[in-house]
């Protein structure tokens, strides 16, 4: 079974959104195989998006990404990477499609609500870069 790595951004967290996040996840079908509550710095939100350095918003996206706590998750499923990004929507919330996560509720293109890794091979190394195989469940 595919897996894929999605963070609850600190906009999602401040907003009072984990749970409204969450309940569309699992209505998706997807299941939770991993999941915590991380206060990133500014040095771990740089190396996670690390493949973003030199991007004129790198140090937009990091202060944000290090500004409170979000909420890392593994979540399973069939063709669970594509199909995540498709329940979050394009990048930027205006462009995201109707009825997507990013499209009810973010406020901007820097500050959108959620994180999806963007291929198998990505979110491999991206679910390792916050869980130790130790935090990894494989209930059923
Ligand atoms: P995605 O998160 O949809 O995979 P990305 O990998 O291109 O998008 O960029 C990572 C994050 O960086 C994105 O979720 C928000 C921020 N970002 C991207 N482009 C931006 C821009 N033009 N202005 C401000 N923030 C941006
Ligand atoms: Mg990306």
């Amino acid at each position: 079974m595919e897996q894929t790595l999605a963070i609850l951004k600190p906009d999602c967290v401040r907003r009072g959104l984990i749970g409204e996040v969450i309940r569309r996840i699992e209505a998706a079908g997807f299941r939770i195989r991993a999941m915590k509550m991380v206060h990133l710095t500014k040095k771990e939100a740089e190396g996670f998006y690390a493949v973003h350095r030199g991007r004129p918003f790198f140090e937009e996206l990091t202060t944000f990404m290090s500004s409170g706590p979000c909420v890392p998750m593994v979540l399973e499923k069939e063709n669970a990477v594509a199909d995540f990004r498709a329940l979050i929507g394009a990048t930027d919330p205006a462009e995201a499609a109707e009825g997507t996560i990013r499209r009810e509720f973010a406020e901007s293109k820097g500050q959108n609500i959620v994180h999806g890794s963007d291929s198998v091979e990505n979110a491999r190394i991206e679910i390792h870069f916050f869980f130790p195989s130790i935090e990894l469940v494989d209930r059923r």
